[in-house]
């Protein structure tokens, strides 16, 4: 059996061909990166019935991969905007964290992929930097549109992290425009930017399979963390309701 990964859809306004309209939609590096490790891709669209009951979308699933995409809604952290926070989807962030929130409880092996390491976090009561140059002064987390800034990461010996890599210093390619400000609570920081130190990595060593990384392993072939993931997700039973 093929173990069922549901990967949170972005919610975004497209134009394709003659259409524009707002769209549920995944870059297919996500599924190909799950379909490539044995498991099956259930792309999940934003579901304000399935936010107010996660257990029945969370009972048909084997793991969860919370993706990339826009800015968290700051007053889910009860934060003020800042001047620079992008667009943000708050029927997004509503059905992510309710369905965070529920995979977390059940102990659902989780991954979270840049947005969705952030999203861990709110999920967890910590914060986010709003604007990430504000604290490490440049934009070599994101320095043009639509490519990838590649820098090194350094990961926590013996970590979930290290583990799911096999490998603890390694070029990554980083997109985020946020960051990790507050840790949430039961995570721990388990890799970090290199030369300047962000916070690219968090776990809950308590749990199953919880990790965040705030780069993009599924555009990178050579990354193991989806792979990972989806072989939690085949070994282990399926998740209790309780
Ligand atoms: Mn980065």
């Amino acid at each position: 059996m093929r173990p069922v990964i549901g990967i949170c859809a972005a919610l975004e306004r497209v134009r394709w061909g003659p259409w524009e309209e707002v769209v549920a939609m995944m870059p297919t590096s996500y599924v190909h990166a799950v379909q490539a490790a044995g498991g099956l891709a259930l792309v999940l669209p934003p579901d304000d019935a399935a936010a107010a009951d996660p257990d029945a979308l969370i009972d048909r699933l084997d793991a969860l991969i919370l993706a990339g995409g826009a800015d968290v809604d700051p007053a889910a952290y009860g934060a003020r905007p800042h001047p620079r926070v992008g667009h943000t989807v708050p029927e997004r962030d509503r059905f992510e964290l309710a369905l965070a929130h529920r995979a977390l409880e059940r102990d659902l092996p989780l991954l979270g992929i840049c947005r969705g390491m952030e999203l861990l976090n709110v999920a967890r009561g910590g914060t986010l930097v709003q604007h990430v140059p504000d604290l490490v002064g440049h934009e070599e987390h994101r320095h043009t549109l639509g490519q990838f800034a590649d820098h090194d990461v350094e990961l926590e010996p013996g970590s979930l992290a290290a583990l799911a890599a096999r490998a603890e210093r390694f070029a990554v390619k980083s997109h985020h425009h946020q960051g990790v400000d507050e840790l949430g609570e039961g995570l721990e920081v388990t890799g970090w930017s290199i030369p300047d130190r962000l916070a690219e990595a968090v776990e809950d060593p308590r749990s199953r399979f919880v990790l965040g990384v705030l780069w993009h392993p599924e555009r990178d072939e050579s990354s193991r963390f989806v792979a990972a993931l989806v072989e939690e997700a085949r070994t282990a039973l399926p998740p209790r309701r309780s």
